[in-house]
């Protein structure tokens, strides 16, 4: 059975549907992200398993009424996150590894680490 293309009606359909398929190749993949809660001067998980090996967003919800300081050495990161309110630091591609973390004004307390794997 032989198949002849002869309607030009599904034309524009197949145009379309090559364009979508071109613009989806070139969006570059978002980051995968994690939650980091801070509350009562505590992060929320303390240890936050990621991908080793690529870029990642760590969004950090500061729900206390005061504002800290997100550091850490091994990863090179230091921010301020007012009160109540939210933080993105992108981080890596980190090698396979533990990097802690802490909370700059609360450091007795606000204490955590990222693992990449
Ligand atoms: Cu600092």
């Amino acid at each position: 059975m032989t198949h002849t293309f002869t309607s030009y009606k599904s034309l524009p359909a197949l145009c379309v549907a090559v364009a979508l398929l071109l613009a989806s190749a070139h969006v570059p993949a978002a980051e995968p992200e994690y939650k980091l809660t801070l509350r009562n001067h505590r992060f929320v998980p303390t240890e936050l398993r990621v991908p080793a090996g690529q870029k990642i967003k760590l969004v950090i919800d500061n729900q206390d009424a005061s504002a800290e300081e997100f550091e850490s050495h091994e990863l090179n990161r230091e921010k301020i996150i007012p009160a109540g309110s939210k933080a993105t630091i992108f981080v890596g591609p980190l090698k396979p590894g533990r990097y802690p973390f802490f909370g700059e004004f609360n450091q007795a307390t606000a204490r955590g680490t990222l693992i990449a794997e």
